[in-house]
């Protein structure tokens, strides 16, 4: 039997953290596609998996958890990969891990889904100006570590920091950015698809293209 059960679907850049941590470290896992697009995350069943309303939910073995950061932390925990070798490390990862729920998932997750998802009618150009101005000093700051060190938290290697941190950036064209532009994330981008079992978040989670995109 499975092992894992990812509640995710193929946009969640949220979801695509576990989602890739269980790919780049073997871990047997399914998704479970949440039809996000058309409220699942807001009916009673949703919520009584997790209160918080949101995907990713990851159930297993050790019970059933959401908030991507602390599903990093657990998988790295259990497989002895991606994580901490000392509590100072520990922290330097958990400070990226806040860094980016906060400053950088946390602008261009949603100025990607006002530009991409939101219908033409509900879009306001000053929110989107708002969290286009946020996510631009997000990506100022991740370039700028990345000029100097390989990976965000460790220099010497990846983390489940640097895990969190790339989970929407495989998708510049859908924040109207491009690697040329941020030649520090553009590598560092490319050091993570080279890792063994790397995959896109697209090829990863079920339901994509979204209906009427198809082509
Ligand atoms: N900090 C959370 C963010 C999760 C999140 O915002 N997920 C989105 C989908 S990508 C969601 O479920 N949004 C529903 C909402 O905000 O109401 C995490 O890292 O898991």
């Amino acid at each position: 039997m499975t092992e894992y059960r990812l509640h995710c679907f193929a946009q969640s850049g949220n979801a695509y953290k576990p989602a890739l941590m269980m790919a780049l470290t073997d871990v047997e896992w399914a998704p479970v596609f949440v039809d996000f697009f058309n409220g699942a995350h807001r009916t009673e069943a949703f919520y009584a998996l997790n209160p918080m309303g949101e995907v990713p939910v990851l159930e297993g073995p050790e019970g059933t958890f959401s908030q991507s950061g602390v599903i990093l932390r657990m998988l790295a925990r259990k497989t002895q990969k991606f994580g901490p070798a000392s509590q100072p490390e520990d922290d330097e990862i958990l400070r990226w891990l806040l860094w980016d729920n906060q400053k950088l998932t946390g602008y261009v997750a949603p100025y990607r889904f006002m530009l991409n998802f939101l219908p033409e009618a509900k879009r306001d150009a000053g929110a989107i100006a708002f969290l286009n101005g946020r996510r631009r000093i997000a990506f100022k700051i991740l370039e700028q570590r990345l000029s100097q060190q390989d990976w965000l938290a460790l220099p010497d290697r990846a983390t489940i920091a640097d895990i969190s941190a790339c989970g929407y950036l495989f998708w510049l064209d859908e924040i109207g950015e491009s690697r040329d532009d941020w030649p520090a994330i553009g590598r560092w981008l490319e050091r993570l698809e080279k890792l063994p079992g790397w995959r896109h978040p697209y090829a990863l989670m079920p339901g994509h293209p979204l209906p009427g995109r198809e082509g």
